[in-house]
């Protein structure tokens, strides 16, 4: 690579990056590992150090996916006598970790910017959920990494019990890797010690209790991340509340995540097309443009449903998915409305006050 800054490589810095990014003269390049309210957690060659964002940044951005998140790439301001650093410019992000925001206006929240890989963890134990899992892979695709799936606690099922989920996953045509590992045993941690590349950042996510900060600890060979405190059932008292780029020994960058419960919300049009990619190729040739592949006359997806080359359950899953988006949609419009009528009940019932 022949990279200006070859020293930042190590921390994720790639090509691409060095073609697209400028930054103002006696600035520096730094990444974000942690954001903590208005302080910013960055590493360069030389280290941690916090930073602020400077106020003329904050000052043209409003949008909450316009400001710095764990993983994005910056050109601050440091003098070495400066206690924190200034941050002026975030620098284009290859790929985005987001989903849609529950809140008002606001349409996109971001987890992670910069991730080459987002790992889905599922445990085998319960928590493995084939429905959950396609809708964490539309949000990977919707923002341009690869995934992997990972499926933990081995030791607590039955050997063919994972084996019959990585079969279930792949008979949904999903693509991805799938490993399976138990942190306990540590039986499966070498294969995603191989798989975690250095100067690669790979995002950990899954419901809470699944162990992604127990595998973090693992990886790292010492305790970095609080995790729940080691129990038959899975539960525990330590939950991680922020999310940190971490790099562990083998130079493999990753982020741990707190459990996500909001996936339900994600708008990621483009990423359905990824994962659904045979029902979406079968549907040019259904005789109506608009079909909705449920009961239309000569419904290609439908035919192909019932000769069996499509399964079932991922027909289903595909059905399930449209609906929630469109359902998000509705219910986000329909709000909008109501807090328009109730606006102006509230002006209506002041001037009936005023007139009283
Ligand atoms: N039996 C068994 N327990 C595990 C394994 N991995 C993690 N655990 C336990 O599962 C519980 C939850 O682990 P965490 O690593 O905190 O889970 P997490 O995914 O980071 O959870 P959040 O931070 O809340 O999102 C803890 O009690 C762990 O000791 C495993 O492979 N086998
Ligand atoms: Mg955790
Ligand atoms: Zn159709």
């Amino acid at each position: 690579m022949q990279s200006r800054h070859t020293d930042l490589v190590r921390l994720g810095w790639s090509e691409w990056f060095e073609e697209r990014s400028e930054c103002g003269l006696g600035h520096t390049i730094a990444r974000v590992a942690a954001v903590d309210r208005d302080v910013l957690w960055l590493m360069d060659h030389a280290g941690t150090f916090r930073a602020k964002l400077a106020g003329s940044y904050r000052y043209r951005h409003r949008l909450s996916p316009e400001f710095p998140c764990v993983g994005d790439w910056v050109c601050v301001e440091k003098r070495p006598a400066d206690d924190l650093g200034m941050v002026h410019r975030l620098l284009e992000r290859r790929t985005v970790l987001r989903r849609k925001s529950a809140g008002e206006s606001v349409d996109y929240q971001m987890i992670a910017a910069n991730v080459d890989c987002v790992v889905i963890v599922q445990s085998c134990h319960f928590d493995f959920n084939l429905k959950r899992l396609e809708r964490y892979l539309v949000m990977v695709r919707d923002g341009g990494a690869d995934a992997c799936v990972l499926l933990t606690k081995m030791d607590l099922v039955a050997p063919a019990i994972p084996a019959s989920q990585s079969a279930e996953i792949r008979a949904a045509g999903v693509t991805a890797p799938v490993l399976t590992l138990s942190s306990v045993t540590r039986e499966g941690l070498d294969d995603l010690q191989r798989t975690l590349l250095p100067g690669r950042t790979y995002c950990f996510v899954g419901s809470s209790g699944v162990g992604k900060s127990t595998i973090i600890n693992a990886l790292m060979g010492r305790e970095m991340l609080e995790t729940k405190e080691v129990s038959g059932t899975g539960e525990g008292r330590h939950t991680t509340v922020r999310r940190e780029l971490i790099i562990l020994e083998g130079g493999g960058l990753v982020i741990d995540n707190p459990g996500m419960r909001e996936l339900g919300i994600l708008g990621a049009e483009s990423g359905i097309g990824e994962s659904f990619a045979d029902i979406i190729g079968l549907a040019s040739g259904c005789r109506y443009r608009n079909c909705g592949h449920t009961d239309e006359p000569g419904c290609a997806v439908r035919e192909a449903l019932d000769s069996g080359s499509i399964g079932q359950d991922h027909y289903a899953n595909y059905l399930k998915l449209r609906e929630e988006s469109a359902f998000y949609q509705m219910s986000y419009a329909e709000k909008r409305r109501k807090d328009r009528d109730f606006g102006r009940y509230i002006k209506s019932a002041k001037r009936d006050l005023e007139n009283w």
